[in-house]
Order: structure tokens, then C-alpha cells, then sequence
């Protein structure tokens, strides 16, 4: 009797019609296999193997450098189910779309079947996945990325409880490019791009879209969120998960080296991108990074805003459409002031000045447990007790440094408003101000109004529901410039939450919530003036009521469905900025 993967295996190898079929069991031999024939075949080009030992560099194809959320869908039997913020497509229709590009689509190529762990190999909340796919970029970025072959397998044993991705390169025209989640059988269909979240199903497609709708089956959270601990000078270590839009430092903020470190103050590193959640018997969440490794973006990041990631990324990363020096090693733009002579762009040309040597949305793979800064218990079965939510975007006006939530209530409104200037880890126009609710806009797996239900109802639940808090590290002067220097100062903001939650802070009460009182923020040693500080702090009333309108004209979108609670939070907010409240559309 066959097993439902080994059924599902050859389902998909009638379908695809590889040449062979390799079973990935994780182990350094299959590995010292693996990159050789990436080597032969161009996939891979050796780095320099003395300061970048066990390093490569892939370029992808031209036209596949970012997520690509436009052929991106949610294939629901009823399209409310998708809501309004996704692409939805029926399930028999997707199927009977997909079917003929699959058709024989990995003809002459090899199809890895890549079991693979999200989340500790030990941990209760941890779930499988396997991957079948053409591309052994992926493999190698799955082996990094997750814990992938037999510790799968052993956990998996006969039980047909596991997530079953099918990914093909396909021909990599943009035009023949879908990314299918069916979430109510767990399945994911990729084909036409193998570049990160379109391609690394167990990411986007698992961790996030089909997890989502698990969690809210079975109550627990799977959240586009970093986790950090930040140690104090007493030694004890509080946790927090932060909500951040994609490329808007996630990545930098989770490993960032504290400003503070001298007073005690230091950060560890739990997870990067995504958090999974779970109410735990003391009352409080426990997040796992259901991750192995960091896939993040290159692009400005240098000594001075991630120090951590520039030393783990010394060894056993992948750089994915970075430039090339002359020496072999990856360069990006930002990496060092001046970029070196005689480099290769990322294109393979030689790279000439004036034109991107790395492309914008360029990435380090990583494996987690390089990071210098990693928490020791990054791999707690039992995960972490998570203290606070911080959400964030990108945004030159309207939103001050930081703000903290009245409520839980409140805190759901604070996220399911948010809002960020966009980036180019999707494909699209870069800048435009679009609202991300949770930063979850292009990764919530169902309708966000009952989304938004979730989160209301999991406050309710918890003891000690973690406090929530909003920032924005990119607030600009009337100059043009920023007025806060982040990364590693972030972590004076840190501090603020911390005693905030230790109830050692006062705060001021504003219109959109509490605001740090005048000297809240420990700036020793930083040279931002009073002046600076109050425009931080600011809360516009006129730029607040423009926000007011376009939160309510987001929400409009979802109808009936979306949570009362939320209009009478907007209600509230647009009493305070003395507005006139219009009886909102239910
Ligand atoms: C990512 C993203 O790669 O959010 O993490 O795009
Ligand atoms: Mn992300």
C-alpha cells in the first residue's frame, strides 16, 4: 500500500513527466551532489571560496526578480471567502488552468520531491510540507530555508498530514505565471517563476497564505512578523513580534546591533519574516519561527545597518541577482560607499556606472543559526512569550515614531489600518502609498474582514494579550530628510516599549493613541534635538483626517463582513480629530 505522498508523487510525475525523479533526504552527500551539477549547468557560479567559503551566486531570469502578486490567487469554492483584498479563482477552474502547463512541463528535467519541516523539528507547532519541484536553486534555497529530507520524513511517517506544493519553472514567461493556493485542501500550484516567495513554497505559500487559514481553524496566529528578545541590564530577555510591509527592515530591526549595548540593552534574533503563534496555558502567545534561514534583501544592507547579517553571510548563503567583483565576492549597492571597479552587474554584463550593479530586489540566503546575534532558544519547542506586537510601515508623513494602542481593540484597528509606501519586492510601481493591514495585504490565505475577526477574537482569548504598539522609522523633515537615524538606535524605541510593559513609562494620550511623554526616549548619546523630537511626535489633525478617510473608504471594501469593532474604532478616531462622523456603509 502506498503512502498518500508517494500517491501524490506519482500523480504529479504522470502530469509533469520528468525525466527522473530525486527524493531529497537532506543529507551532506546529496548536497556535495546538488552543487556541482548547479555549477556545470550555470545555475550556480562559485564565489570566492577563501572569504566566501561555500558561497554562490544564481542569477534568476531577467523578467523574475520579485514576488508577483498580480497572478497570485486564492482559489476558493466562494469567492467572498477570498475577500476582497485577493485574486480569487475557483478551484476546478485553477486546476483546469494550471493542468495544461503543467502538462509535461518538467520533460528532460529532474523533479526533486523536497519534504520539508516549518518550524523546530521538535516542536508541537510545527508542520510538514513537501515541495515537488524542477529548480535545485530551490532545492539549495529550501535546504537553507527549512528543514528539509528525513527529519521530514520521520516526523511525516504514513500520515497524510502534510502540505503538498507542486512547483514547476515552466518556460518563465511572465504570461504563463500562476502561484495557486487552494486553502481548503492545503495545496499550493506554482508555475512560471522560480525567484523567493513565488518558487520557496514552504514561505509565502505555506507559512503564511495556507497557515493562515489553518490558524484560524485550529486558533493560533501565523503572522508576517520578525520575533526579537531584547535583553535588559538585569539580564531578562522580553520578547516581541513586529509587523513590517516586505523590504521595510524586518530583517535589520530583528538583528540589529543596540545602540544601548553599554546600558545592557541588547537584541536577539527569534526570526526574521514570519511568526507562528499559539495561545499557551500561562496566558500568553508563543511564537516559533517556522523558518531556517533568512532570505533577505540586499540592498543597503552593510556594516553599519546589519552588521550581524554581513558576518553570518560570510559562509553557506546564496545571493540571488547581487553583482559580482572582480575578487568574486557579491556586491549591491549601499554594501560599501564606493562601488569596485571591474564588476559584473547582476545581469552577467559588465556593470557600467549609472546603471543598478545589483538588481533592487537582490537576496542573501542565510541559515539562521549563522546570525551572531541568534536567541538561543530561536529553536524552543515551546516557542516564545510574546510581550508586544509592533507594527510599522514606510511612511514620510502622517505617522509618528511611535505610538502605542489603548487597547486590544484598538491595537486590532492600529494594524488592520496600516499602511506603507511600497518596495520592490514585488513586482510594481515602488512608492505608492497602499494600505497593508498586518503587512499581511498580500499574504492573508482568506477574506481579511474575517481575518480581522481572528485577531479580535484571539485578544479575547489571552490572559496577557501582548501590548500593541505602531512606528515608523522613515518619517521625513520638511528637507527631505529623515528624522530619526534608525537601525541600531531603533532600539532606544525597544526600550521604550519595554517599560511601557513593565508600567515604568508614562505616556501622553493623543487622537490615534499614546505617544511617548517629552524625554520618554532615552537619547543619550544621540544628537537629535528637542525640535526634531516633537516632529517625531507629531500627530497632524489634518493629516489624520485624510488618513481617517482613506481607512474608511479600505474598510468600505469588506461590507457587512468586516467587524463592527473596527467602525466603531474608526468612529472613535474620527470623534477625536473633531470630525463629523458619517454613518459608515455596513
Ligand atoms: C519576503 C517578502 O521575501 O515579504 O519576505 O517579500
Ligand atoms: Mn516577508
Amino acid at each position: 500500500m502506498s503512502t498518500a505522498l508517494e500517491s501524490w508523487v506519482e500523480e504529479v510525475s504522470r502530469l509533469t513527466k520528468p525525466e527522473r525523479i530525486v527524493w531529497c533526504d537532506g543529507s551532506q552527500q546529496e548536497y556535495e551532489r546538488l552543487i556541482p551539477e548547479m555549477l556545470r549547468g550555470g545555475v550556480f557560479h562559485g564565489l570566492n571560496d577563501r572569504t566566501y567559503p561555500n558561497c554562490y551566486l544564481h542569477r534568476s531570469d531577467p523578467y523574475d526578480v520579485a514576488r508577483t502578486e498580480q497572478v497570485t490567487f486564492i482559489c476558493t469554492r466562494q469567492k467572498e471567502d477570498a475577500g476582497p483584498t485577493n485574486n480569487w479563482m475557483a478551484p476546478v477552474d485553477g486546476k483546469a488552468k494550471l493542468r495544461p502547463l503543467f502538462d509535461s512541463a518538467m520533460q528532460g528535467r529532474t523533479m526533486y520531491v523536497v519534504p520539508y519541516i516549518m518550524g523546530p523539528a521538535n516542536s508541537p507547532y510545527s508542520k510538514i510540507g513537501v515541495e515537488i519541484t524542477d529548480s535545485p536553486y530551490v532545492v539549495a534555497s529550501m535546504r537553507i530555508m527549512s528543514r528539509i529530507g528525513q527529519v521530514a520524513l520521520d516526523r511525516l511517517g504514513n500520515s497524510d498530514d502534510f502540505v503538498p506544493g507542486l512547483h514547476s519553472l515552466g518556460d518563465l514567461n511572465p504570461d504563463r505565471r500562476f502561484i495557486l493556493h487552494f486553502p481548503e485542501e492545503k495545496l499550493i500550484w506554482s508555475i512560471g517563476s522560480g525567484y523567493g516567495g513565488n518558487a520557496l513554497l514552504g514561505k509565502k505559500c505555506f507559512a503564511l497564505r495556507i497557515a493562515s487559514w489553518m490558524a484560524r481553524e485550529q486558533d493560533w496566529m501565523a503572522e508576517h512578523m520578525l520575533i526579537l528578545g531584547l535583553e535588559d541590564p538585569s539580564g531578562k530577555v522580553t520578547y516581541m513580534a513586529a509587523a513590517f510591509p516586505s523590504a521595510c527592515g524586518k530583517t535589520n530591526l530583528a538583528m540589529m546591533v543596540s545602540a544601548l549595548e553599554n546600558e545592557g540593552y541588547r537584541v536577539w534574533t527569534v526570526g526574521d519574516d514570519i511568526a507562528w503563534m499559539v495561545p499557551g496555558e500561562d496566558g500568553y502567545l508563543h511564537a516559533v519561527n517556522p523558518e531556517a534561514g533568512f532570505f533577505g534583501v540586499a540592498p543597503g544592507t552593510n556594516e553599519k545597518t546589519n552588521p550581524n547579517v554581513m558576518q553570518a553571510i560570510r559562509k553557506n548563503s546564496i545571493f540571488t541577482n547581487v553583482a559580482l567583483t572582480p575578487e568574486r565576492e557579491p556586491w549591491w549597492e549601499g554594501m560599501t560607499a564606493t562601488p569596485p571597479a571591474g564588476m559584473i552587474d547582476w545581469l552577467g554584463k559588465p556593470w557600467q556606472a549609472g546603471s543598478p550593479a545589483a538588481q533592487p530586489n537582490s537576496r542573501y540566503t542565510v541559515p539562521a543559526e549563522q546570525a551572531p546575534c541568534i536567541s538561543p532558544r530561536w529553536q524552543d519547542p515551546a516557542g516564545v512569550p510574546i510581550s508586544a506586537f509592533i507594527f510599522g510601515g514606510r511612511r514620510t508623513h502622517v505617522a509618528p515614531l511611535v505610538y502605542e494602542a489603548r487597547d486590544w481593540e484598538h491595537g486590532v484597528f492600529v494594524g488592520a489600518a496600516m499602511a506603507s509606501e511600497t518596495t520592490a519586492a514585488a513586482t510594481g510601481a515602488v512608492g505608492v502609498t497602499r494600505r497593508d493591514p498586518m503587512a499581511m495585504l498580500p499574504f492573508c490565505g482568506y477574506n481579511m474582514a474575517d481575518y480581522f475577526r481572528h485577531w479580535i477574537e484571539m485578544g479575547r482569548r489571552l490572559k496577557h494579550p501582548p501590548r500593541i504598539f505602531h512606528v515608523n522609522w522613515f518619517r521625513k523633515g520638511a528637507d527631505g530628510k529623515f528624522l530619526w537615524p534608525g537601525y541600531g538606535e531603533n532600539v532606544r524605541v525597544l526600550k521604550w516599549m519595554l517599560e511601557r510593559i513593565e508600567g515604568k513609562a508614562g505616556a501622553v494620550e493623543t487622537q490615534i493613541g499614546l505617544v511617548p511623554e517629552p524625554n520618554g526616549i532615552t537619547l543619550d548619546g544621540l544628537r537629535v534635538s528637542p525640535d526634531t523630537m516633537g516632529e517625531l511626535l507629531r500627530v497632524d489633525a489634518a493629516e489624520w483626517s485624510a488618513e481617517a478617510d482613506a481607512i474608511e473608504q479600505f474598510f468600505v471594501k469588506f461590507g457587512y463582513r468586516l467587524p463592527s469593532e473596527l467602525w466603531d474604532q474608526h468612529s472613535a478616531l474620527t470623534k477625536r480629530l473633531g470630525h463629523a462622523v458619517a454613518a459608515p456603509a455596513r
